[in-house]
């Protein structure tokens, strides 16, 4: 399989907690290269952009607030089948019910300050990859 990218993102609960070197050693130690990397403070308005996929879900509102109540890393890893590794290395979107070993049941606190974003697909990587970052950003 050729190299793919993903976006992933350190969460606020995490960058909180000074996690951000302990999760990309995670990455790095599992083939996923950093390509491009900013500690940013979202604005409501580009929270609420890039989950407007959960727009009608009952936990949007506290999910926005979440997510611009502290820094986040952003990320553009990439790898072999980098989505799906980046998955697999997250865990299940509820800590609770991650496997062993897995960013969120290391780090994460609940459903919600799970401690990590990772795109669920080729396509919406790429889509995610655009909304932060520019080409000169990215260096593979
Ligand atoms: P994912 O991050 O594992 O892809 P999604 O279903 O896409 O999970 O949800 C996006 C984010 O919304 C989650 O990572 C989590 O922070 C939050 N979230 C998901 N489900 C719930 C919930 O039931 N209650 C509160 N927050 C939730
Ligand atoms: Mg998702």
């Amino acid at each position: 399989m050729a190299k793919q990218r993903t976006l992933s993102i350190i969460k606020p609960d995490a960058t909180e907690r000074n996690l951000t070197g302990k999760i990309n050693s995670i990455f790095e130690e599992n083939g996923l290269r950093i390509i491009a990397q900013k500690r940013i403070h979202l604005s409501r308005r580009q929270a609420e952009q890039f989950y407007a996929v959960h727009k009608e879900r009952p936990f949007y509102g506290e999910l926005v607030d979440y997510m611009i109540s502290g820094p986040v890393v952003v990320q553009a890893l990439e790898g072999e089948n980098a989505v799906l590794k980046n998955r697999e290395l997250m865990g299940a979107t509820d800590p609770a019910k991650a496997d062993a070993g897995t960013i969120r049941k290391l780090y994460g606190e609940g459903i919600e300050r799970n401690a990590v974003h990772g795109s669920d697909s080729p396509e919406n990587a790429a889509a995610e990859i655009r909304f932060f970052f520019s080409d000169t950003e990215i260096v593979g």
